[in-house]
């Protein structure tokens, strides 16, 4: 491994920066020695409160039980909004950047807070109450802040499903958090090509009972179906909508919203975040991490559809007055430069991506980068998965051109926040490493056992303690969160990811050692790919494992038996990769299907997805112990008949 390269902290930037090396090592430490103390300072110097806390925090690990800031009040938007419109009225809050390079826009903080409020009044007008929960299905435009933020003036919970999700997926999120409203575009753009929202929305809502509304933003323009009586025309609505909307006052543990990821098993579950908790670890990482500067504009290219787009396009930069860029397009529409164009146009100082889009622009040339002139960054973020240390020199090298520091981000939809992490003033960088926990973050690693292990270690990453950030519960089944996060390592946080420290304390993850994969760095199950995959008359099992892939990070490698007698051939592959799209979404498309007359199960019937992960990742040599194989020859066959990408 390379660790033993080091790049050390550039001095310019520590100059300048909120966090040296030094406070580093003063607040974790006083994070960690008296944490209740910590975190009110900082709930204090961050947010605004309308009543205190009493409490700083309560916990119960195995019961799954979280709280921080008990009986405190607050309300997200006015620390988003209200309170900057008398120093940053006119600042620009959100630049929106089109698909097409010649749409863009500007909302200011007073344009954004009048909206909300307008929008609030809207929602309160077809009956959402706080506590009631609305399902959000937007592309990337400006509006979505808009409704995201509405939602928290009235207290009403968002549930954000990503725009590239299918209808099923899409009704089965709407059903699974009752929700009766539900906004979404009549269509967008996406790399030069229409993507048709509301036909899915349509489609959905034929098995959701209770959705009784439907607001439509209208985009692109084009005619659409139309249900008179459920959908409602936001313009429409927008413009005979009040101004002026009291903020509801929340409680500190009040959920702010669900937001539903895969897991090992079954269907995707509702995370649920708080009020208090969230906001706060979400604008203190969003400070910390970036080293975000008064004035700055910054841009995470994350869809709001996933946690990233939540936690650092909207609540952490528009908590503490950030200027923050949303983008609806890809990064190679219309040229591979598409990312660098856009931090010239708008000057972005801040840019935070994913490993995956870095290593399929890596895979352009490096002209597309070096003819454009990105003299505004300062700082580069990564997230989402590993980032290989190719990938990371190429972003550094190439991209930053050797003057920003990398910040490798480790974090997940379940953590609210980034959890392990440089500081770009304080902590010198290894490539591939996401470097040291941040402020009153404690992990830990762990034997298979659940032994904590010292020092230089490889093993199961785990949380010792709580954070404010972190998730509070699965919507609807408790039992799920103790047993998914909490059963497993008994007064631990588990992660499902696998971890190393070296010698100097640096944490390097090592990826997923459960069930989920992490394509393109999106979370999916090979549960749910399976449960797809099985759908179609002619399929008896599937199993579905990850494999490694140059520019996706993983790829999907289905193994499909089909019922007795049936040859595969192409076009029933076309059908299996149909279902895939139409369940979930293209985003979990297998990239091989072999053909598996048998898969290789023990003797009680359980899938040895260990040994498919190998015959995918062609290590075959080192199949490990087989010997409790109910047939063995299956494996042979396997081999003999494995894919490669072309
Ligand atoms: C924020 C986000 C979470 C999973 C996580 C891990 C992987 C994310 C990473 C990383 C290595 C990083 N992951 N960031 N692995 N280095 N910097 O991505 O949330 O979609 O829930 O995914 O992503 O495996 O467990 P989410």
């Amino acid at each position: 491994m390379s660790d033993q390269k080091i790049y050390p902290v550039n001095p310019q930037i520590a100059a300048n920066a909120h966090i040296d090396s030094a406070e580093y090592q003063r607040l974790y430490q006083q994070s960690i020695n008296e944490p209740e103390t910590f975190w009110a300072e900082q709930a204090a110097a961050f947010l605004d409160w309308h009543q205190p806390w009493q409490q700083v925090l309560q916990y119960d690990y195995p019961k799954g039980e979280i709280q921080w800031f008990l009986g405190g009040k607050l309300n997200v938007t006015v620390n988003c909004l209200d309170r900057h419109l008398e120093k940053r009225g006119d600042q620009v809050a959100i630049i929106w950047e089109g698909d097409d390079p010649a749409h863009d826009r500007q909302l200011t903080y007073r344009e954004l807070h009048t909206q909300v409020c307008q929008f609030a009044n809207v929602l309160k007008a077809h009956g959402v109450q706080k506590g009631d929960r609305v399902c959000i299905y937007l592309p990337m435009i400006a509006e979505a802040a808009v409704v995201i933020l509405a939602c928290a003036r009235i207290g009403a919970v968002h549930s954000i499903v990503f725009g590239g999700f299918s209808a099923d997926a899409l009704r089965d999120r709407v059903i699974d958090a009752d929700c009766r409203v539900l906004i979404c575009a009549d269509e967008s753009f996406r790399g030069g090509k229409i993507v048709h929202s509301k036909l899915n929305v349509d489609k959905a809502a034929k098995q959701c009972p209770n959705l009784h509304t439907v607001i439509v933003i209208k985009h692109t323009g084009h005619d659409i179906p139309w249900t008179t009586g459920r959908d409602i025309d936001y313009r429409e609505a927008m413009q005979s909508a009040s101004t002026d909307c009291e903020p509801v006052m929340m409680d500190a543990e009040d959920p702010l919203f669900i937001l539903y990821t895969s897991g090992s098993t079954g269907q995707p579950k509702g995370v649920l975040h708080s009020t208090g908790g969230y906001l706060l670890y979400a604008a203190m990482t969003h400070k910390y991490v970036f080293d975000y500067q008064e004035g700055e504009i910054y841009w995470c290219t994350a869809d709001i559809g996933w946690i990233t787009g939540h936690s650092y396009v909207l609540y952490g930069p528009l908590c503490n007055g950030a200027t923050s860029l949303m983008f609806e397009g890809v990064p190679t529409y219309p040229h591979p430069d598409r990312f660098w164009q856009v931090i010239d146009k708008h000057q972005v100082n801040i840019f935070y991506t994913a490993p995956t889009a870095i290593r399929a622009l890596m895979a352009q040339g490096d002209d597309f980068v070096t003819r454009t002139n990105r003299s505004s960054l300062r700082i580069l973020g990564s997230v989402g998965e590993p980032i290989n240390p190719e990938a990371w020199e190429w972003y550094y090298q190439v991209v930053g051109s050797t003057r920003c520091p990398i910040v490798d981000t480790w974090w997940q939809t379940e953590t609210g926040g980034i959890l392990i992490t440089p500081l770009p003033g304080a902590i010198p960088l290894k490539p591939g490493s996401a470097t040291l926990p941040f402020f009153g973050v404690k992990p830990a690693i762990l034997d298979p056992d659940g032994n904590i292990l010292q020092g230089e270690a490889e093993g199961v990453l785990v949380l010792t303690r709580p954070w404010p950030g972190q998730a509070r519960t699965v919507y609807g089944d408790h039992a799920r969160f103790i047993d998914t996060y909490f059963a497993k390592f008994p007064g631990y946080y588990f992660a499902g990811d696998g971890a190393r420290r070296d010698k100097d304390g640096y944490y390097w993850i090592t990826g997923r050692i459960d069930d989920v994969l992490n394509v393109c760095g999106h979370r999916l199950g090979t549960a749910e790919i399976e449960s797809a995959l099985v759908l179609h008359d002619l399929v008896a099992e599937a199993a579905v494992v990850g494999f490694p892939h140059p520019i996706k990070g993983q790829g999907i490698y289905a193994y499909v038996t089909l019922n007795v007698g049936i040859e595969g051939n192409s076009s029933l592959k076309g059908e299996l990769k149909d279902l895939v799209r139409e369940e979930i979404s293209a985003i979990a498309l297998p990239d091989l299907i072999q053909w598996a007359p048998g898969l290789p199960k023990t003797r009680s019937g359980k899938i040895m997805r260990r040994i498919l992960r190998k015959i995918a990742a062609n290590e075959f040599h080192d199949l490990g112990d087989t010997s409790t194989l109910a047939d063995p020859s299956v494996v042979e066959q396997l081999i003999a008949n494995r894919l490669k990408l072309p």
